[in-house]
Formats: structure tokens, sequence, C-alpha cells
């Protein structure tokens, strides 16, 4: 894991406050459960502002185990894709962390496949999943800064979208 953030990186990461399914970017990742049929929190409002086109598509993907990730259509949301990834429900096991950055890894490489350079994230498994977010913060950046040093030849941005002030205030704090 990154002890510090090199500038070049913290450049390709930014952090916002908002609603994810408002965003115009390339994709939006959706924090879903091993179905993929919909729920309630970030994955509620992604299937109901991406229209019940989505729902027929997830249909077709017969779910997702934790960790890893699956894409569709962005249907009626500005995006071109939705990267649907599903966190772990946490446990307080050392498993809850490699699963979490799992999300981030993986939904990274599949966007990578599908030439996609701007992918907004929420906080996974932050809410109904209930990831205490002091933990899940650190895992989510350094991952993905991790990550994008590693694949230093590819443009990528990176949006972590926050849904409320305490979220931002958590990723403004580790990013500094
Ligand atoms: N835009 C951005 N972030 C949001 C939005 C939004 N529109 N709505 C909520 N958040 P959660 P989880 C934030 O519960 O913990 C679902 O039922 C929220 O404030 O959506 O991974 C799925 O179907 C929090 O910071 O996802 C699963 O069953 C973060 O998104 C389960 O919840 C994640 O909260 C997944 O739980």
């Amino acid at each position: 894991m990154s002890a510090t953030i090199p500038p070049k990186i913290k450049n390709q990461i930014q952090v916002v406050q908002g609603d994810i399914t408002k965003l115009d970017c390339d994709c939006i990742v959706n924090a879903a459960n091993r179905s993929l049929l919909g729920g309630g929190g970030v994955d509620g409002a992604i299937h109901r502002a991406a229209g019940p086109e989505l729902l027929a598509e997830c249909r077709t993907l017969h779910g997702c185990r934790t960790g890893e990730a699956k894409i569709t259509r962005g249907y009626r949301l500005k995006v071109k894709y939705i990267i649907h990834t599903v966190g772990p429900i946490y446990s307080g096991t050392p498993e809850d962390a490699v699963q979490l950055a799992d999300c981030y890894r993986n939904s990274l490489e599949l966007a990578k496949t599908y030439d996609i350079h701007s992918i907004a994230f929420p906080a996974i498994s932050t809410g109904v999943y209930g990831y205490p977010l002091d933990a899940a913060t650190p895992i989510a950046v350094d991952t993905v800064a991790d990550w994008l040093q590693s694949h230093a030849d590819y443009d990528m941005k990176v949006i972590f979208c926050c849904f409320d002030a305490r979220t931002k205030q958590a990723y403004q704090t580790k990013m500094e």
C-alpha cells in the first residue's frame, strides 16, 4: 500500500461530493449486491436513473461474486458504462480489506479493457454493508493510487464521488 501519494497520481484523482448518477464521465461504479438485480442506496439510485433497461441487462449477467466486477451499458445516464462491483458485508475479519481492495482493482482492470478513461467510484461497502468509513477510505485511495502507478502508461482519471460531507472529508484527509 502507498505511504504517500505522488503528485502525478494525485492529479489523476478527484474527490467530489454529490449524486453519482448525475456525473458525466466514461463510467460510474455501482456498489451492488451479488444478485446484481438492484437494491437500496447507490444501487437503487443508479437503477432508478438508468431505467428498466439496466435491470434487463443485469438479469443476463447471472450475479457477481464479492470483490469481482461486471459491466453494463449506462442507458439513461450520461455515462457510457456502469461497472457493478460487490463489496464485502463488513465482518471485522482481514478478508474484508482484501475483498474491498479487489472491488477497486477489478473495476479499474475491467474499465481499462473497455477503453474507459474516466471512472467514478462511490464509497463501496460504507453504507448498508457497514464498513467503517475510516477503515474503508485508505483502502479505496491506496488501491486506486497503486493501480494508477502501475499503469502509468494508461490515461485514467478517477473520481471519488462522496454522497455526504463526512465521506468527502474522510477522502480529502486521506489525499492530503
Ligand atoms: N451517489 C453517490 N453515493 C451514494 C448515492 C448516490 N446517489 N447514494 C448512496 N451513496 P450503499 P454498500 C453512498 O449502502 O454499503 C444496496 O442495497 C452512501 O452514502 O449504497 O456497498 C446494494 O444492493 C455510501 O457512502 O452500498 C447492496 O445490497 C455509499 O454510497 C448494498 O446496498 C455506499 O452505500 C451494498 O451496500
